[in-house]
């Protein structure tokens, strides 16, 4: 019987666990209440970690297919094989036609999110794919445009504000995103004990409107429109106030003056809220003492996310919250992260390149994710013939999913980094399982950019993998394998010390003495980031001998250190958001389509890959439709009903929630459900499969600005489907 302490790395919100075992077995996981950051604090999908470390399904030992059949192979057979597909696409068509799509639980694993980077550059590959595009790609462009750093991002400093206004964000379920705090949902009620107020903007009742004082359910895509209002009455009642910005910030005028025709009387009825609730909005962010606006996934995955994100960011600024206590703040960690090191200057220029089929522009590196799907299966000079999928599962996750789904067997090469046989994986011809969350170290670094108190924290595994190598060593001999390396002759250990030694550079540090750090791969860059910390500096060796981690306490960067814009203030104008203002004007202009599709999230699921732990899906049905109870009865639906959803893309099949928490002329599903494709190993999941709400996002349906997807707001019509009567797979 043994205690282990290590930092959960399922979410953003890095809450440490204390994990008992018997022998090889997990028996139980809690909060670790002598954590110095979470304190105890804990959801389902953490305590159920042991399940999905032994989770019969969880794949240990590399996969091979040849044709429909699967079987396990070696590691130098599964690499062999590797090598024998990638060259064979790169002697025939060049590096240009393989890329890499990095998903989500790279953030969470810092072996994967260290070398993901060293497999594009020791393989030159030259574009990547993520699932960045349907998320956070609005807020990088703004942050990039306003303060000179895509990851800049201010944080509401939750625990001191006496206002918060959360918009397009349900803590409730997600516990936070680029805002990491622990029990982010408690901290409601905290702000309430100091006499502040909570308000949630949001087409739907969430969890968190419940546990907030108001709800304001907008309707999807208008938030833009509403945040000009306020804007607009800001600059009618005199009320902006840059406060201790005066000075530091440009373009505060033309943003007033751009506002001024989208008074609440004109965007009101466009966006479902009454006039008089704009007006008082901004007198309330205006006149409280601490105030500060919150706005994440739902104004980012939007028709509008870009003017939406800047406008949240312009209205902290006009109200003088930017970089003041109980306002919104930058963080300043005790690891160095990318925020810390990067050096990017705006503005930023985008279209530096186009996507070859659709011609859609690049924006910060990166062209809209929805566009694989085309540059796979359309033939062509530059179609790409090989990829690389790392912890991703775009066939669930990504826009007009039917279509990518369709394109991938049409591959050449296709290698999967993933612990499971699922909807996309099983379309590769190679699957590299990494080791399960609890064989390997842990150690969350860029989450720690988006928290505002600085702790130093570092897990060590609580299983041995035995020989098994780590993700960080497959990603680095498959970069080489792609630059030409037989497998039999790759040196994973002069490749990590050439990685380390670039790593080291950009912190003005020499890298190439072999005694500077004991560790090797992520450890050894952790050892680099945590003694290049802005705050609370030390080795990782230190940090080892603190299971419970070591609190420096709050902690945030004053914008002196932090904006690198060309001007170094604030540049709020920039032409790139006034252009788009036309576009939000011609679609106001339109009547607003009769039903349109939101997304949503649930504590127990974590986007499309924790359905095969049983006791995170047992109980009642998640994957529900939600409905107003006027709409159903006019579309002649009843609670528990199968409704058929048809939208220009696709149709899927949902039992229907009737409810009074989501506005009329809205429906919700949730995402990373639609297991019930032929071909994959995840017995609980296909069992209660849910149906992919991606199969009905167009792949065009964007935020032209940054080229993220709009995966709400999209048009759908609903019908009652007969008893018996399932559709067509789109
Ligand atoms: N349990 C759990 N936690 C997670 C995840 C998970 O899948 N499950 N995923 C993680 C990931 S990858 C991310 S990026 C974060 C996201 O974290 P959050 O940003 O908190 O994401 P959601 O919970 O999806 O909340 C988005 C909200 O936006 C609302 N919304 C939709 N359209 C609009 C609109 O047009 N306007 C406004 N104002 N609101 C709108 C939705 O109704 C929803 O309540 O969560 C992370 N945490
Ligand atoms: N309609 C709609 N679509 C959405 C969203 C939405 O709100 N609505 N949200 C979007 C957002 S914010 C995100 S982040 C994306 C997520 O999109 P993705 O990142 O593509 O999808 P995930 O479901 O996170 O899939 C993660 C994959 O990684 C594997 N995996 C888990 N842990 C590990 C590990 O440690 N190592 C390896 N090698 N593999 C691992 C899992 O088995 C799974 O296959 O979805 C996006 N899609
Ligand atoms: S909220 Fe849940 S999933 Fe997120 S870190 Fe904490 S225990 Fe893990
Ligand atoms: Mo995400």
């Amino acid at each position: 019987m043994a205690t282990h302490y290590r930092t959960c790395p399922l979410c953003e919100a890095m809450c440490g666990l204390e994990i008992e075992t018997d022998g090889d077995r997990v028996t139980r996981v809690r909060g670790d209440r002598a954590d110095v950051w979470s304190k105890g604090f804990i959801c389902p999908k953490g305590a159920s970690l042991g399940h999905l470390h032994h989770d019969p399904d969880r794949l240990r030992a590399p996969m091979v297919r040849d044709g429909r059949e699967w079987r396990e192979v070696s590691w130098p057979e599964a690499f062999e094989r590797c090598g024998t597909l990638l060259r064979s696409v790169v002697n025939s068509h060049g590096i240009e036609a393989v890329t890499i799509y990095i998903g989500n639980p790279t953030v969470h694993n810092y072996s994967l999110s260290r070398y993901s980077g060293a497999l594009a550059a020791f393989s030159r590959i030259p574009t990547v794919w993520s699932p960045g595009t349907v998320d956070q790609w609005p807020k990088n462009l703004v942050c990039a445009q306003l303060y000179g750093n895509p990851w800049s991002i201010p944080i509401p400093d939750v625990s001191n504000t006496d206002l918060l206004v959360v918009m397009g964000a349900n803590p409730h379920a997600s516990n936070g995103s680029l805002l990491s705090h622990p029990d982010l949902i408690g901290e409601l009620d905290r702000i309430r004990a100091r006499g502040g107020r909570t308000i949630v903007i949001d087409p739907r009742r969430t969890g968190t409107a419940e546990r907030a004082d108001e709800w304001i359910a907008v309707n999807p895509g208008t938030d833009a429109a509403l945040l000009l209002a306020v804007v607009a009455v800001l600059g009618q009642e005199g009320l902006v106030d840059l406060g201790p910005l005066v000075g530091r910030v440009r373009g505060v005028e033309a943003l007033v003056d751009a506002a001024k025709d989208f008074t609440p009387e004109r965007v009101g009825d466009w966006c479902g809220v009454a006039p008089e609730r704009i007006r008082c909005l901004a007198r309330e962010l205006a006149g409280a003492r601490r105030a500060a606006v919150y706005g994440r996934i739902g104004l980012c995955n939007q028709e509008f996310g870009t003017l939406a994100t800047w406008l949240v960011d312009a209205l902290n600024v006009l109200t003088g919250r930017l970089g003041v206590p109980g306002g919104v703040l930058f963080a300043r960690p005790a690891i160095a992260t990318i925020s810390s090191t990067s050096r990017r200057r705006g503005p930023v220029r985008t279209g530096r390149w186009s996507t070859r089929v659709r011609g859609a522009p690049e924006v910060l590196g990166q062209a809209p994710v929805s566009c694989l799907a085309e540059e796979i299966a359309t033939p062509g000079p530059g179609r790409i013939r090989g990829l690389i999928t790392v912890a991703g599962n775009p066939v669930l996750s990504s826009p007009d999913a039917g279509a990518l789904d369709a394109a991938l067997p049409t591959l050449e090469a296709m290698i999967s980094l993933d612990n499971y046989l699922n909807e996309t994986s099983r379309h590769a011809h190679v699957i590299l399982p990494g080791l399960s969350q609890l064989e390997q170290p842990h150690c969350a670094e860029a989450l720690w950019g988006f928290a505002l108190r600085a702790v130093t924290r570092w897990s060590p595994p609580v299983f041995d993998p035995s020989d098994r190598p780590a993700e960080w060593e497959i990603l680095l001999r498959l970069g080489a394998i792609l630059g030409g390396t037989p497998n039999s002759e790759v040196d994973v250990r002069g490749l990590d010390d050439a990685w380390f030694a670039m790593r080291a550079a950009r912190h003005g540090v020499g890298g190439d003495d072999p005694a500077w750090s004991r560790h090797r791969g992520p450890d050894r860059i952790v050892d680099l980031t945590l003694r290049c910390a802005p705050v609370g500096s030390m080795t990782l060796d230190e940090a080892m001998k603190h299971p419970h981690g070591v609190d420096h306490g709050p902690s945030h960067a004053g914008l002196d250190t932090v904006l690198r814009t060309a001007s170094g203030d604030v540049e709020l104008a920039h032409d790139m958001f006034f252009a788009d203002l036309d576009r939000l004007r011609h679609r106001m202009a339109q009547p607003r389509p009769p039903l349109v599709l939101i997304g949503r999230r649930d504590v127990r699921s974590n986007n499309s890959w924790m359905h095969n732990v049983s006791v995170l899906v047992r109980g009642r049905d998640r994957a529900t439709l939600m409905m107003h109870p006027l709409d159903a009865a006019r579309l002649g639906l009843g609670d528990g009903d199968r409704a058929l959803v048809t939208s220009a893309v696709g149709q899927v099949s949902a039992p229907v929630e009737v409810t009074d928490g989501i506005r009329p002329g809205v429906v919700s599903l949730p995402h990373g459900w639609g297991h019930d494709r032929d071909g994959t190993r995840t017995a609980v999941a296909s069992a209660r499969p849910g149906a992919n709400v991606n199969l009905l996002v167009p792949g065009t349906f964007l935020d032209e600005p940054s080229g993220n997807a709009a995966v709400n707001g999209v048009e759908v019509r609903i019908s009652p489907l007969p008893d018996g009567l399932v559709p067509e797979p789109a």
